[in-house]
């Protein structure tokens, strides 16, 4: 691995140089109190004799353990498990002048610094990293014109439609109040009792159950702002905008099998894929992509805009990408940074901004308020990771832990013995201006009647998987559903999928051993007490597109073995030739190889040569990589025929639908997996395109099996004939 200290290029950067001011370094360096006094002893507390009490007079003592008294601080109440890393953010070119005035948008020549935070909503901070949930995908720009904050999730709808739903959505998923069970996941009666009530989040809960909600990598998962937003160019035209992030490497996911295994193997799979990644120079890229909708056309949709819980369709609207982010440097400190960095959507700049979502004008409160109990006070945008690059300056004072010395002798505006500072700025000068949206209408309580399609996108979403995402999502929801312990909300559930596909609720339906039940009426319970429940309940839509290729993950980029993991098993004797020209081949393609033997340390190759071991069987499992290789050597394969963990490795990668190649004589090896041994149907052998015999390593093998890394995974295996893993 190299350094962890960041390369001269991504080194270069204004949001480093201002992050630089705070940075501490103790190498070489004295130890001191926190008021910068020599430590003599920092072994051994101050006593009266040698076996006497401890002196209260002992200030380092005291110092120390106070400050360790007060270490932490309180997790975020939802997205609490996360993962950082700094980056750059740059515009192709300026054609999205015609639609927003934001600089950084719209001048190629600027490179702005970010940072990303990665993060599972339901989750404890130390909860593990492949829960079913929702990922946070949360980045931070540093603009000349301030800081913008873009706040989403991997998935571009919500559960709900309106923020004064938060607290109840988040109670019910959250572990529950009287036992604090389960963490990090919504396998349990309040959070499905809670959606069976509100069908406005069977959208959501399709993209939930889907193998989105436990992507293979961070950087293998697409990013959405969610709401509409607003752009405003220079002329103050303003039109709508749905913001994309798009992986270069695509999107992929582990199957739930692994992700239940990986989170007992290492639950911080996607934190250490991250940073293992930065560290070996892979940066992590996603295109910036925008969804342009004029304003007029605001109601040209059979869904509304403003409704949260509905996407456009790429189909009907294209993704336009503009840009390019790249995650180059790791934190020099988790809490400095990961933990204290501190998001909120109505951190905008100008040229862009809100829309009447109801969700999102909920948000917009929530953000700063949360911080306030989290971070400690009102100053928090002073800590390094959140102050702007951008000069600051206004008359807010004080609070706890200021930072800053304000110098001027007035903290008010207008003023006159300051001369007027700071000034206001026009328009023209870049002062941040709303959007002058025109509002004519009464106060009012209530849920639009444009937001009672419940079902339409969520079958498009359905709809638009390949059969084995398809198939996914059913045992995700027989998984779930089957965790409940009262049946009549299992049955409630049951009845939405009606709604949404009828094939999917009998299947689930069967899978949980009820019959199909007609959906519960009233199906929507979120109206006032003084509302006609028939006036809230879902209306049928039949949506001008029926599939939408997009949605599909099967549809993604897989051009490329870049960053995937590579275990090679084997140990002493194995063939040199058979695992260097097979490291090389797939390291020219930017794998990353990972030699597993039966001890740590090192074993020998046929030539003696002294091969590096990565971990051991013992220390290592097949779900931590994406394919695995055996090279010949018959000494190597004795060996390994002789424990159980290789064959069990065979076994578990097969069954997970990923890439195995066998070279020579490692075929014995595959003769002892159940495989070889049960499969009755042996013509599926012989048709499994990512399982590949090689009699030496040649160039056709190689890219057979190159291939199929880069296809992810072979689905028809879990169609066919299964084998125990
Ligand atoms: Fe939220 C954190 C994304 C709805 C209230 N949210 C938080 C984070 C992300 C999102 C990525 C973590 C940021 C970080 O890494 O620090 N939230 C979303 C998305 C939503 C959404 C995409 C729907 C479209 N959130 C939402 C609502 C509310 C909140 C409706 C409240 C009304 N969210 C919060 C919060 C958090 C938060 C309580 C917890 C920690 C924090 O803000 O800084 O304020």
């Amino acid at each position: 691995m190299k350094n962890s200290k960041p390369t001269e290029k991504n080194d270069q950067n204004q949001k480093f140089d201002d992050l630089s001011k705070n940075t501490e370094d103790g190498s070489n360096q004295f130890m001191t109190t926190n008021q910068g006094v020599k430590i003599n002893d920092d072994n051994n507390s101050l006593k009266s004799g040698e076996r006497g009490s401890t002196l209260l007079e002992d200030f380092i003592l005291r110092e120390k353990i106070t400050h360790f008294d007060h270490e932490r601080i309180p997790e975020r109440i939802v997205h609490a498990r996360g993962v950082g890393a700094h980056g750059v953010f740059k515009v192709y070119d300026d054609s999205m002048k015609e639609f927003t005035k934001a600089k950084f948008l719209t001048d190629p020549s600027l490179e702005t610094p970010i940072f990303a935070r990665f993060s599972t909503v339901a989750g404890s901070r130390g909860s593990a990293d492949l829960a079913r949930d929702v990922r946070g995908f949360a980045v931070k720009f540093y603009t000349e014109e301030g800081n913008y904050d873009f706040v989403g999730n991997n998935m571009p709808v919500f559960f709900i439609q309106d923020a004064i739903k938060f607290p109840d959505l988040i109670h019910a998923v959250k572990p529950e109040p009287h036992n604090e069970i389960p963490q990090a996941a919504s396998a349990h009666d309040t959070f499905w009792d809670f959606i069976s009530l509100s069908p406005e989040s069977m959208h959501m809960i399709m993209w939930a159950m889907s193998d989105r909600a436990i992507p293979r990598s961070l950087r293998m998962m697409e990013g959405f702002n969610v709401h509409t937003y607003r752009f405003i160019n220079e002329a103050g035209k303003s039109c709508f905008v749905k913001m994309h992030w798009k992986p270069l490497l695509g999107m992929h996911s582990v199957v739930w099998d692994e992700a239940l295994k990986i989170n007992g193997q290492d639950p911080d799979f996607h934190r250490r894929d991250l940073h293992d990644a930065i560290e070996n120079g892979d940066f992590a890229e996603w295109e910036f992509g925008v969804q342009i909708i004029p304003e007029e056309d605001e109601h040209k949709f059979d869904f509304d805009l403003l409704d949260p819980t509905k996407l456009v369709p790429e189909e009907l609207v294209p993704v336009k990408k503009i840009g390019k982010m790249t995650l180059n440097r790791n934190t020099d400190n988790y809490f400095a940074e990961t933990e204290q960095v501190a998001f909120h959507l109505g951190h905008v700049v100008p040229g862009i901004d809100f829309t009447n979502d109801p969700l999102l004008q909920g948000r917009l409160f929530s953000y700063t308020d949360t911080q306030l109990s989290r971070l400690g006070g009102p100053n928090f945008h002073e800590i390094p990771i959140n102050r702007p690059i951008a000069p600051m300056h206004n008359n807010q004072r004080d609070g706890i832990a200021r930072m800053e010395i304000n110098k001027s002798k007035t903290a008010y505006f207008p003023n006159s013995i300051s001369d007027g500072s700071p000034k206001q700025a026009k328009a023209t000068e870049g002062g941040f201006t709303s959007y002058q949206e025109r509002v004519d209408s009464y106060k009012i309580r209530t849920r639009s009647k444009s937001f009672l399609d419940f079902f339409s996108q969520a079958t498009l979403f359905y709809n638009s998987q390949s059969e084995p995402e398809q198939s996914h999502i059913q045992d995700a929801l027989k998984f779930e559903l089957g965790k409940l312990e009262r049946p009549e909300i299992a049955e409630r559930v049951v009845g939405l999928l009606t709604q949404i596909d009828k094939n999917l609720a009998a299947v689930v339906a069967k899978g949980l051993g009820i019959e199909v039940p007609e959906p519960k009426e009233p199906m929507n319970h979120q109206f006032g007490a003084d509302e006609n429940p028939d006036d809230f309940q879902p209306i049928d839509v039949n949506p001008e597109f029926k599939n939408s290729p997009a949605l599909s993950m099967a549809n993604t980029v897989k051009d490329t073995i870049k960053t995937r993991q590579v275990a090679f098993l084997a140990a002493d004797g194995v063939d040199a030739e058979s695992l260097s020209s097979m490291k090389k081949s797939l390291q020219d393609e930017g794998a990353v190889v990972k030699v597993i033997a039966p001890h740590g340390g090192y074993i020998n190759d046929s030539n003696g040569n002294k091969i590096k071991v990565d971990k051991s069987f013992l220390a290592f499992a097949s779900v931590l990589v994406d394919a695995i290789y055996i090279p010949s050597g018959e000494k190597s394969i004795q060996a390994l025929m002789g424990v159980p963990d290789a064959i069990h490795f065979i076994n578990e990668t097969f069954t997970h639908c990923k890439a195995l190649a066998f070279c020579g004589d490692a075929k014995k090896l595959f003769d002892k997996s159940y495989v070889a041994q049960k499969l009755t149907d042996k013509k599926a052998i012989d048709k499994d395109e990512a399982l590949i015999m090689m009699d030496n390593v040649t160039k056709e093998d190689t890219q057979k099996f190159i291939t199929a890394i880069a296809n992810h995974r072979f689905w028809p295996r879990e169609k066919g004939e299964k084998v125990p893993s």
